[in-house]
């Protein structure tokens, strides 16, 4: 039980992180493959090919864009988001789908995929210590309905994989959902004491 309480205080230190908000995505503008790939928790694996089914893809041809609607406001602590390498990618924020502020950009140069063949799809994240985290993108956190992902400029062949938009989990809920999960694993251990 001791072993429980210590796996418990550990799990409610790291749930000091962050739960995946939800959205609804909807494209405007030419695009291949369905807006909802955009949310639905799948990130291709860095180096995929931009034309991949597990990403939406456009051309500066057909210039498209993705807003992506929290349900009401929400407070935005990090994203994580996979887009093609070796382009441009704009990250607006809105609390009501019209008046629109700039996130961050992605410039092309950045990202640990090569700009050069095969390139493929890379990962950023906002997370401090990520694999993915890069700086430039960082931002406070800030409360905010919707989020607007756009391209421009590389080679006007554009793709983006996932757009995750994160926010803490406050403490209350996180402790409530971890004692729902352990609950039924202290009783079995009990059980199992009980019957030795
Ligand atoms: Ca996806
Ligand atoms: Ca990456
Ligand atoms: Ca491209």
């Amino acid at each position: 039980m001791k072993k429980l309480i210590a796996l418990s205080m550990m799990l409610t230190a790291g749930a000091a992180n962050a739960a995946v908000l939800n959205a609804t995505v909807t494209g405007s503008g030419t695009y291949n493959n369905d807006a909802s790939l955009l949310s639905d928790g799948f990130i291709p694996a860095e180096g995929t090919y931009w034309q991949d089914i597990s990403n939406v893809h456009w051309t500066s041809g057909g210039p498209a864009d993705f807003v992506f609607d929290y349900g009401a406001d929400v407070l935005l602590h990090d994203i994580v988001l996979s887009v093609d390498n070796n382009d441009d990618y704009f990250v607006e924020w809105s609390t009501n789908n019209a008046d629109w502020f700039p996130l961050f950009l992605i410039p092309s140069a950045a990202g640990n995929i090569d700009e050069q063949f095969p390139g493929g799809m890379d990962t950023f994240s906002t997370i401090s210590g990520d694999v993915d985290y890069l700086d430039t993108l960082d931002f406070a956190p800030l409360t905010l309905r919707y989020l607007r992902l756009t391209a421009v400029n590389g080679d006007g062949a554009y793709a983006a994989g996932e757009l995750q938009a994160l926010s803490a989990v406050p403490l209350p809920a996180a402790v409530w959902l971890l004692g729902g999960a352990l609950l039924p694993l202290a009783a079995r251990v009990k059980r199992r004491q009980t019957n030795v």
